[in-house]
């Protein structure tokens, strides 16, 4: 028998039931002897002390379970706002993935991010509406949501019973599927004008793997990760609806690592996603010297030492100092675009005692290498700050850096993090043998503004006469350095923001040797002087050109009572919003503005009171805009100009 490998993503709005569905599939599958709970702390994914005492997911993690010829991969990843980075990794490495939903609470607004990113990437999706044994559970109500609020095509796949008691079960209906399928698909709905008794149970089953394939419709099921109801029924739609993972396991290797983590000796284990070929224990798999030293793979639940991996599946690779999340095996593959918006926030970090400075630093270096969009800057007058999704992602650094590396610290208030662009074209240049070059190397570097959003760019047309090879062994390497010096000294510009959205080029490079030419005669010049000389060139080049301070704005989407329109637009407008849309449907109204980062911060705040607790918000990156209120960034400009 061969087996079919499909990667499932598990995804949601915080509490949903995620960790809950993935424990009861494991058991259901004969993984596990017994349900873990969330609330006591005893689920298989949940397996943090951080989450096991908060009851709340923080870091994806991955499972493994047989369904008939299937073995299936799921990854649950947590639902928080604060730790959308865990679930963008996943997106790229998933075969599949079930949504779920509430079906007490409904559509939430991670529930139309996640569907929306989904779709994008065009991973097919099961719908599951869960918790249809908890009091004011409505599957009937929160499919009508789903449909209307998602705006997506859905297929009922199960009616609930005594909905909102323990005993609640769901039972297998699809009498509304020729209905959902001919929508798609016009042969189809012409043989079933025709004649209906042609469309099989067989026939509709398979159309409807192949539209969910497609992205066309949401197969949606019903039932409690709670109590199993509609358990068993939407295993046999993984199965039968999702599509398996495909890969040629021949091919180069080309995969992706979507998770790091240290196992018990400290030890780095990085997880991959395996698209195309084999990996083999003592393979170079990153084109540099690093070996994979041991490979695991998830067998019926357990990690198993394993010789080679092929594609299609999950495993963890040990050996690979050097990898980071979101880096590309093998075959290079293109990274995409980050699937959802970056930290709008940031914070200062300090060590709660004054002489664990170094170690803080390098326990945050750690962090951020198991997630990079956790960004850390060190700055020699600030400190090291922090970058942020919001405040339950600062109470989690602080206990991880207190539980796992054994260091207090404590952090300043949070603060929007701003960006700076460079104003206009500066050069500077440091030649060698001059008073005020104190390092043995010549470095010449212009800046100039990049489009919006392109990051930074470096370029280096050098000429290997001018580069000290005998340091640096070949021109490329040289080349990266110099990449890489250049973007450390943009860490922060010159009002303490780290500088984005420009083009910095190389205009000059000397070294010195003991017997070279008057002008160049000196100490042998070392990667040291160039690493250092480089931020001094930077700042002056940064000086001449001069650099305006950006904001990041926020799109918002307001869900509100019709009632409470009023006092939603004045606090719009007192928050300098710009409204794009407002859109009224019944009692409801949905209402799409433009704003800071900061000033949605606040609206967040204001929106309870606002809308009787009715409101929801949802909030998107909207790019960067120049300050023009420097006060809505509290310290921002006080204390860091
Ligand atoms: N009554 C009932 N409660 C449920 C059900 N599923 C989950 N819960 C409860 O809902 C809460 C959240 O469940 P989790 O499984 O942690 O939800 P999650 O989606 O993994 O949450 P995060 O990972 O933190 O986003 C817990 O208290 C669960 O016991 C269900 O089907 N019925
Ligand atoms: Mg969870």
């Amino acid at each position: 028998m061969s087996l079919r490998t499909l990667n499932l993503g598990i995804l949601a709005h915080v509490d949903a039931g995620k960790t809950s569905l993935t424990e009861r599939l494991l058991y259901a599958a004969g993984v596990i002897d017994a349900v873990g709970s969330v609330d006591s702390g005893t689920t298989q994914t949940d397996s943090l002390a951080l989450e096991r005492e908060r009851g709340i997911t923080i870091r994806s993690a991955v499972a493994s379970l047989r369904i008939g010829d299937t073995a299936v991969n799921i990854i649950d990843t947590p639902g928080h706002p604060d730790f959308i980075a865990e679930v963008d990794r996943v997106l790229g490495v998933l075969d599949g993935a079930v949504l779920v939903v509430s079906a007490v609470e409904g559509v939430q607004p991670q529930t139309r991010l996640l569907m929306r990113a989904l779709r994008r990437l065009a991973v097919p999706t099961l719908i599951f509406i869960n918790k249809i044994d908890r009091g004011g559970a409505d599957a009937e109500r929160t499919l009508a949501d789903l449909t209307r609020r998602l705006g997506v095509a859905t297929a009922p796949m199960t009616r609930v019973d005594r909905p909102g008691e323990r005993a609640a079960r769901a039972r297998p209906d699809t009498r509304a599927l020729a209905d959902v399928l001919t929508r798609e698909n016009e042969v189809l709905l012409a043989e079933y004008v025709a004649d209906e008794s042609s469309l099989t149970a067989r026939r509709l089953r398979d159309e409807l793997a192949a539209q969910t394939a497609r992205c066309a419709v949401h197969p949606v099921f019903a039932g409690s990760a709670m109590t199993g109801a509609g358990v068993d029924a939407l295993m046999a739609g993984l199965t039968d609806l999702l599509p398996a993972s495909a890969g040629d396991p021949v091919a180069e290797p080309n995969g992706r690592i979507f998770k790091i983590e240290r196992g018990a000796a400290g030890e780095k284990v990085a997880y991959v996603r395996l698209f195309d070929g084999t990996l083999h224990v003592r393979d170079h798999p990153t084109g540099g010297r690093d070996r994979i030293t041991a490979l695991h793979m998830l067998e019926r639940g357990a990690w198993t030492p394993c010789d080679s991996v092929s594609a299609g599946g999950i495993a963890t690779l040990r050996g690979l100092a050097a990898v980071r999340v979101g880096d590309a095996l093998g075959a290079a593959r293109a990274l995409p675009a980050h699937h959802f918006a970056p930290p709008m926030l940031e914070a200062l970090v300090v060590p709660a005692s004054p002489g664990d400075g170094a170690r803080l630093r390098s326990a945050l270096a750690q962090l951020a290498e198991q997630d990079p969009l956790i960004g850390v800057r060190a700055d020699a007058n600030l400190g090291t700050a922090v970058s942020l999704y919001g405040e339950v992602q600062k109470e989690v650094i602080r206990a991880t850096l207190l539980a796992e590396f054994g260091v207090a610290a404590d952090f300043r208030e949070t603060t929007t993090l701003c960006v700076e662009r460079p104003a206009g074209v500066g050069e500077a240049v440091e030649r060698l043998n001059t008073p005020s070059n104190p390092y043995q190397a010549t470095i010449g570097l212009r800046i100039e503004p990049g489009p919006p959003e392109s990051g930074v760019e470096v370029r280096v047309p050098v000429d290997y006469r001018y580069a000290p090879l005998y340091v640096y062994r070949t021109l490329d390497v040289f080349k990266e350095s110099m990449g890489e010096y250049v973007r450390d000294a943009l860490y922060a510009g010159p009002h303490g923001w780290p500088v984005t959205d420009c083009v910095v080029t190389m205009t000059e490079s000397r070294y010195s040797v003991v017997d070279g030419p008057p002008s160049l005669r000196g100490p042998a010049s070392t990667a040291a002087d160039f690493r250092k000389l480089t931020p001094q060139v930077m700042a002056q080049a940064l000086a001449a050109c001069g650099t305006v301070v950006c904001e990041p704005l926020a799109r918002v989407t307001l869900d509100i009572p019709a009632w409470s329109l009023g006092p939603v637009l004045s606090a719009l407008s007192r928050l300098q919003s710009t409204v794009a849309e407002q859109v009224a449907r019944g009692d409801e109204m949905t209402v799409v503005a433009t704003l800071t980062a900061a000033h949605a911060q606040r609206l967040h705040r204001l929106l309870p009171e606002a809308t009787g607790g009715e409101g929801v918000l949802e909030s998107a990156f909207a790019g960067y805009r120049p300050v023009r209120d420097a006060s809505t960034l509290r310290w921002a400009e006080g204390s860091r100009s």
